[in-house]
């Protein structure tokens, strides 16, 4: 018997890939068929996902999948990142191309929303963070415009992409959670808020959760993607933190995670929200999992400020190179300089350098003096934070933890990971590189009997089947002294 290969689309912020995992019982083997960049596209002042590149990739990739599998391949699984979506009219077209959460046109749109349902109001009916890009601000800064009034639908991004390739709309449940409109208790809508709000969620399709079907793909897209149909699209996490919590090889309960990519994303998993004051203080957010599981984190900033100092250094004329920027920084002396990694300051696209070396220079830090201060500085920081989420996650839960997991590319981030370990005071657990994809594939490998069991069942195949790294933690009490001084520094 063949091992059964579903295709993973997983989109992240720089760039998406599809991946063709094999999966048989005890056995998943993944093997990334395509990669390409995902470059948003600012026009007349917005900042824009190029969506039919993107599409354009997809299909490419699905082609590559055709090619390796002889054309077989039983199902396909789309994560991508949260909140963003694109609106279609009353015949299914698309108006406009999505906008960027990083885009500032919800500058100012939190303040106009709280006034109409207090922020505690919002929290306890959503248990989401507070965070200006959320899908729930988005849609009051697109009401109002003509497009917004000719839209009958909204689809968030992979519901998009997967409306695309079967002609069927739905809204997975995961990345639904993210909208800040959806009640965590009970998985439906918030209307009562979304009404004060003037927002009317059926707008979007209705609800399907990770491992529902999801159609098959069209006969055209079969044509061009030369795959033999039929090909069942699977609803996966949708959300791509979904997914990669899903793949994360934890043994029980008692563990942390951090999804380290673009963003580090910080927490625990937990059967129940916790929507109390003391939560949303913190700014943890209760995103919906895999198998009805919360998950309970916080937002940091994580490889978006390096990403973005690059950026700025190669537009100055100044390219640097990843592999050796990272060598370099690991011989800086650490904790000289640290910044808040969690500060919205950061969130914008902009001068990086210039942000980061004023975050110093306020503190009373050294201002990083070239590339490799800077990137040990946003090092350094990132773990502070992630200690900071580990520790705070587990007070407002109750919700203790033993081991810390990094998964997604920053497991690949040696200095950081020991640095996590170092702050955390515990082992860190590094790998797999590839969760997001491993957690869509085996979702879908599930939902056609390729696999079966419990999440935990799902994570233990993982573990048998990847090779992570384990750090152990080394002298914690600088990382004691530098949480103490960060603590100080923020306003209360
Ligand atoms: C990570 C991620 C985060 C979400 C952010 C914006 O890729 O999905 O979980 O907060 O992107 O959508």
């Amino acid at each position: 018997d063949q091992p059964a290969a579903f295709a993973a689309v997983d989109l992240g912020a720089s760039s998406g890939r599809v991946i063709v995992g094999r999966v048989g019982p005890g056995t998943v083997d993944l093997t990334e068929v395509h990669r390409f960049p995902n470059t948003p596209v600012r026009v007349g002042g917005v900042l824009h996902w190029d969506i039919l590149s993107l599409y354009a990739g997809v299909l490419h990739g699905l082609r590559e999948a055709a090619r390796r599998t002889d054309g077989r391949i039983s199902g396909v699984g789309i994560d991508s990142w949260a909140v963003d979506y694109g609106l279609l009219d009353a015949r299914g077209a698309l108006l406009g191309n999505p906008v960027h959460y990083r885009d500032s046109r919800t500058d100012g749109i939190p303040e106009q929303v709280y006034a109409a349902v207090p922020a505690a109001e919002l929290y306890a009916a959503t248990g989401i963070q507070h965070a200006p890009f959320n899908t729930v601000h988005q849609l009051v800064a697109a009401r109002g415009t003509p497009q917004f009034a000719a839209a009958r639908r909204a689809l968030l991004i992979p519901d998009l992409l997967a409306y695309w390739l079967t002609g069927e709309a739905g809204t997975e449940l995961t990345n639904a959670s993210t909208t800040q409109l959806l009640d965590p208790g009970t998985g439906e809508w918030a209307d009562g808020v979304a009404k004060r709000l003037g927002i009317d969620t059926a707008m979007f399709p209705p609800l399907r959760r990770p491992g529902d079907h999801a159609g098959y793909l069209r006969d055209d897209v079969l044509a061009e993607t030369c795959l033999a149909g039929p090909v069942a699209v699977t609803a996966v996490g949708s959300h791509d933190t979904a997914s990669a919590v899903a793949g994360v090889p934890a043994e029980g309960s008692r563990f942390a995670y951090i999804s380290s990519g673009t963003w580090s994303l910080a927490g625990l998993e937990l059967d129940a929200p916790v929507r109390t004051e003391d939560s949303r203080a913190a700014n943890f957010t209760n995103e919906l999992g895999v198998d009805g599981t919360v998950r309970y984190l916080r937002n940091i900033m994580g490889h978006w400020l390096l990403q973005e100092c690059m950026r700025q250094w190669a537009h100055e004329g100044r390219p640097q190179d990843l592999h050796g920027l990272l060598a370099a920084a690991a011989d800086v002396p650490p904790l000289r300089s640290l910044v808040d990694a969690g500060d919205q300051r950061f969130l914008a696209p902009g001068d990086m350098p210039r942000r980061i070396a004023d975050a110093c220079r306020a503190a009373g830090d050294p201002v990083p003096a070239c590339p490799a201060e800077f990137a040990r500085c946003i090092f350094d920081s990132l773990a502070l934070a992630h200690r900071e989420a580990v520790l705070e996650a587990q007070r407002l839960s109750g919700h203790g933890v033993d081991t810390v997991h990094i998964v997604g590319g920053g497991a690949q981030n040696a200095l950081l990971c020991q640095a996590t370990a170092d702050a955390c005071g515990l082992p860190v657990v590094a790998g797999p590189v590839e969760a997001a994809a491993l957690g869509n594939i085996l979702v879908q490998a599930r939902a056609h009997g390729a696999v079966d069991g419990t999440l935990g069942d799902l994570r233990s195949l993982i573990r048998r089947t990847q090779q992570p790294d384990t750090y152990l933690p080394r002298g914690a009490q600088a990382w004691d002294a530098a949480a103490e001084q960060m603590a100080a520094r923020r306003p209360r």
